[in-house]
């Protein structure tokens, strides 16, 4: 099991086409969820390299610790979704969608579980979820940026 962090967000991943199928799938679901809320957005984009995930704009590289994540999006300031309820044992990963150039970001655990290095654009960030609760954190340069994971 992978329990390191995500540090620089930009490692290059080769996935088994299985994996990749898999991966897919589940960031489509999220992904449509993500419509659902906040109409942002507007595609999955499956490279041929099977290492990039098109988020509506936002060509990040996710890192294999992410793959079967439930995914968080950053941009304009905002967490999207801002609250995501998962199964114990769950990753989330944050994505930071914003534009070249933009602001960094972090995932910020107001109780002080966790805290991801500040994250530039295209940066990702993925913990896992073992316990059960509700999880309230913040964007450490942004104080007013909040979401939720609720473990249950
Ligand atoms: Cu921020």
């Amino acid at each position: 099991m992978r329990k390191q962090q995500s540090t620089t967000g930009r490692v290059k991943v080769r996935m088994r086409v299985p994996e990749a199928a898999r991966w897919a799938r589940r960031a489509t679901i999220w992904l449509v969820a993500g419509v659902a809320v906040a109409g942002l957005l507007s595609c999955v984009s499956d490279r041929s390299t099977g290492t990039s995930v098109d988020l509506g704009g936002c060509d990040a590289q996710l890192p294999s610790e992410a793959f079967g994540s439930t995914i968080v999006i950053i941009r304009d300031f905002r967490f999207t979704p801002a609250q995501v309820r998962v199964r114990p044992g769950t990753k989330v990963t944050w994505v930071n969608c914003g534009a070249a150039g933009s602001e960094a970001h972090t995932s910020t655990a107001d109780a002080g579980a966790w805290s991801s290095p500040l994250l530039p654009p295209g940066g990702t960030f993925t913990r896992d979820f073992a316990v059960a609760g509700s999880l309230p954190y913040h964007c450490e340069p942004h104080p007013g940026m909040q979401g939720t994971v609720t473990v249950e």
